[in-house]
């Protein structure tokens, strides 16, 4: 199978240039100017059009098993809604619940994940421990390609990682040569809130925000920060919500400490306003963790993305519809946590960040692909359009002009948070692994297209702990 896509200009994270783009076999063969097709291959006209790497969702939630329901969209749905939108990969997360086996509920996510129709990886989270774990985050890095694993600091008496958790994990990451995740809210300030939002008979999703205030986040990234700097290990905080976290993430950063902050587009445009909706379907829809916040806080995100203190963007795209959402009636604590968006964000971000001058294009790429593959260690396999590097690229057409709503969206979900929303910037086309499944709004996905994409090890990086227990060997204590 060959490609050539043709006189567009080519947006990497570091720069642009007017070229055309030969693809054979899935990988990029060539980047420059005047380039030809050997005869049969297919051609896309790019004129006036950018092209760039594939969008990366370093987040996203496929038909998980959550707060006793299993979110609505699958590998199949969700990575062609994505494709729809212009990602071309995934990053999704194994969830064993505690004393389950790590391996084991890795197994079951790669069989989920076979009908994915664009290429996958997988965080692993770290809900408990005991030696097993301790062995199975070895295996998982070495035999499995995984370099990160997830702690929800979140969701008591479910999937809550205590800090003696993270403590163990955090140091096994260290050794392995494996990033840290983290899900940044004090789990037990959010539960004891819920209890008592409850006991005051506030039960509708408008208690939801108050029972995860900004100080749950902004405590919570700061216990994570602190344990991770003193364990020597690289940290990424997800979904970032709130000032009072990036601030954390901020200072650590200033403080020379290897620390990554996301951000979702749903926390960057749609803010708590939505909880206090009179329809409960409505209100419910947006019920996400963390909430979306106060419009400050929106803004304090969008300078963190600019000013490189944030460097990802995703969607923890984890979708219920209304009769799931419904199970949270009378009671805000049993609505499923979770919103889509695979298929809106690289256009939301288009819209909002480059046409508001927020974001250069490259920096737009740098924040929706580039920076996802460079620290989960993908990169320049994926998050560029370079000689060698994967064929997933998408060609954007700057021009283009949609409303966004759940009746056109092709995510499986009957809500969209962006609804309403017009959005000017839109792919024309999708190439995923060097073939065309988005062409002019014509979506032809491939149930099993999808690869598994190992992520190597990192180079093991020599903690603060050791460094200082270094100083008290003899032989250092005697100089
Ligand atoms: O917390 C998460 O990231 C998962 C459980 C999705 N749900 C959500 O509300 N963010
Ligand atoms: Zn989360
Ligand atoms: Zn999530």
């Amino acid at each position: 199978m060959s490609l050539l896509i043709r006189g567009g200009t080519v947006v990497n994270a570091d720069r642009s240039v007017r070229a055309d783009v030969y693809v054979e076999d899935g990988t990029i063969k060539a980047v420059g100017e005047n380039l030809e097709a050997p005869s049969g291959a297919e051609v896309i006209d790019a004129g006036g059009q950018y092209v760039m790497p594939g969008g990366i969702d370093p987040h996203t939630h496929m038909q998980l098993p959550f707060m006793g329901t299993v979110a609505s969209e699958d590998f199949f749905t969700g990575t062609a809604a994505a494709m729809a939108g212009g990602t071309t990969m995934i990053i999704d997360f194994v969830i064993p619940g505690h004393g389950e086996s790590l391996m084991d509920n890795y197994r079951t996510w790669r069989g989920w994940a076979e009908k994915a129709c664009a290429d996958y990886s997988f965080h692993v989270a770290v809900t408990w421990w005991d030696e097993t774990v301790h062995k199975d985050m070895g295996t998982l890095v070495r035999e499995e390609g995984v370099n990160s694993f997830k702690h929800f600091m979140a969701y008591k008496n479910a999937i809550m990682a205590e800090d003696e958790v993270l403590y163990n994990s955090f140091c096994r990451a260290l050794e392995l040569g494996a990033m840290v995740t983290a899900h940044a809210e004090n789990g037990e300030l959010v539960f004891q809130l819920q209890k008592k939002l409850m006991e005051m008979g506030i039960t509708g999703p408008e208690a939801h925000p108050l029972s995860r205030p900004p100080a749950a986040e902004g405590e919570a990234a700061n216990r994570a920060i602190r344990l991770a700097e003193v364990i020597g290990v690289p940290l990424y905080l997800v979904h970032v919500s709130t000032e009072d976290a990036l601030n954390e993430i901020i200072r650590a950063r200033n403080a020379g400490q290897r620390v990554y902050g996301e951000v979702l587009a749903g926390h960057l445009l749609v803010d708590e306003s939505v909880y206090r909706h009179p329809d409960f379907d409505v209100a419910a829809a947006h019920v996400m963790s963390p909430p979306f916040r106060e419009k400050h806080h929106q803004k304090a995100l969008w300078k963190g993305l600019q000013s490189g203190n944030l460097q990802t963007t995703a969607t923890d795209h984890c979708c219920f519809c209304a009769d799931q959402k419904a199970m949270g009636k009378g009671d805000f604590t049993k609505i499923p946590n979770g919103t889509g968006g695979v298929e809106d964000r690289m256009a939301v971000l288009w819209t909002h960040g480059v046409n508001s001058g927020k974001l250069t294009m490259e920096e737009f790429v740098a924040t929706t692909s580039t920076n996802a593959a460079k620290l989960f260690n993908i990169f320049p396999r994926k998050g560029a359009v370079a000689v060698g590097a994967d064929a997933d690229i998408v060609v954007w057409d700057p021009a283009a002009t949609k409303t966004i709503s759940a009746k056109t969206h092709h995510q499986k979900v009957d809500y969209n948070i962006f609804e309403g929303m017009e959005v000017t910037g839109l792919p024309s086309h999708t190439v995923a692994g060097g073939i065309v499944t988005w062409r002019m709004g014509d979506l032809r996905p491939t149930m099993g297209a999808g690869r598994y994409v190992k992520r190597p090890a990192f180079a093991p990086v020599f903690g603060a702990l050791e460094k200082a227990a270094a100083l008290l060997r003899p032989e250092a204590v005697k100089r």
